[in-house]
């Protein structure tokens, strides 16, 4: 297959549409997809004949699983030069749809991860069905929640998107519309004929999704949202911890025993990242800061040794470089945070 057919980027009508087309990796993005969709996305910025931008993908599962990982890892544990570059346009791609001046949506039907958050999250319609599936699990390879996690998930109230992070839990559509990552809820089977609607008449889009518009049941998340509230404070993974120790409920101890097969390593990289993002001025300046954890997390053990033991051999034993949060040094974290040679910046499209 020819790499232009990962994503298919045209106009139909009045709509530039963008159709994820890797359906053999759950349409996990790669380098070329993210050149090809910015490419569209500019073109179609300036063009008056496109009123809106419409993300979907082919066939059945999967909106976006994330990134291309396996070519991360083989990058990493060599020069990290092609990892380095896949960041580079994946957040200008990011930062270019945050800043993007025509409305645009996204029909997350399927799993919507990492990368695919990065998509959908910045679009105007954030649609989900009883098929989609949240989650930013990348702390369970020895990555971190990026594609603006530092900027989204530390503006969730009552530390719901340090849970996330943290946890690599998954939800669901009504919780992805109690946390606003869904501004509405379409049932899967009428999809294509909202599709349709859209393409027809895409000035009408809110009537539309007014219209289409189903019940995604209760939030499961709201049950927990005093205890994420309460347990998730601390200043410190360490701390997270202690409390979730000292809380003695199931829903503490079940959270415990997720945090403990993730990379302790970058479960603190992705906490110092949502403390600072939180601060960050702009969306450019938590971007970049982003881009400089990438660069060096792609290069480390515990993203090698990740992706080694849940994606390609799959035993789900992954030996960490630091068995608990609190044997990862804060020199180690300065390191990972430490800004890049000039030259070697991220820096927004412009
Ligand atoms: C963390 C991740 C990813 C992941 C699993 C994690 C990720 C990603 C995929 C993935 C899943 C199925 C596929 C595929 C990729 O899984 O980024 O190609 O078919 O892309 O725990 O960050």
């Amino acid at each position: 297959m020819s790499e232009a057919q990962e994503v298919l980027c045209r106009v139909e009508g009045r709509v530039g549409r963008i159709t994820l087309n890797r359906p053999q990796a759950l349409h996990a993005l790669t380098t070329n997809m993210c050149r090809l969709m910015t490419d569209a996305l500019v073109a179609w910025r300036d063009d008056p004949a496109v009123d809106l931008v419409l993300f979907d993908h082919s066939g059945e599962r999967g909106f976006c699983a994330g990134g291309d990982i396996r070519m991360l890892a083989e990058s990493g544990a060599g020069d990290g030069r092609l990892a380095r570059e896949f960041f580079f346009v994946e957040y200008r791609l990011n930062h270019l749809l945050f800043h993007y001046p025509k409305p645009t949506a996204a029909i997350m039907d399927g799993v919507t991860m990492g990368g695919g958050v990065g998509l959908s999250r910045p679009c105007r319609y954030r649609v989900a069905t009883e098929r989609t599936t949240f989650a930013m699990p990348e702390t369970g390879i020895g990555l971190f929640p990026d594609v603006g996690g530092g900027w989204y998930l530390s503006r969730m109230p009552d530390h719901i998107g340090l849970w996330l992070a943290l946890t690599g839990a998954r939800i669901k559509a009504a919780d992805c519309e109690l946390l606003g990552l869904a501004t509405d809820f379409v049932e899967s089977g009428k999809v294509a004929d909202l599709k349709a609607a859209i393409l027809a008449e895409p000035t009408r889009i809110e009537t539309l999704l007014t219209e289409f518009e189903g019940d995604s049941g209760r939030p499961p998340i709201a049950q927990h949202q005093d205890e994420i509230a309460r347990l998730f404070s601390g200043d410190s993974v360490e701390a997270i911890v202690a409390a979730l120790e000292a809380a003695d409920t199931d829903w503490a101890r079940e959270q415990l025993k997720v945090m403990a097969t993730k990379s302790p390593q970058t479960m603190k990289v992705a906490f110092r990242q949502l403390q600072l993002g939180a601060r960050a001025k702009d969306f450019a300046e938590n971007m970049a800061m982003e881009y400089r954890i990438g660069a060096r997390v792609v290069q480390r053990h515990d993203f090698i040794e990740g992706v080694r033991a849940v994606i390609v051999e799959k035993d789900n034993a992954p030996t960490w470089s630091e068995p608990r949060p609190h044997d990862v040094s804060e020199a180690t974290l300065d390191a990972i945070f430490a800004p890049l040679p000039s030259n070697e910046e991220w820096s927004p499209l412009t």
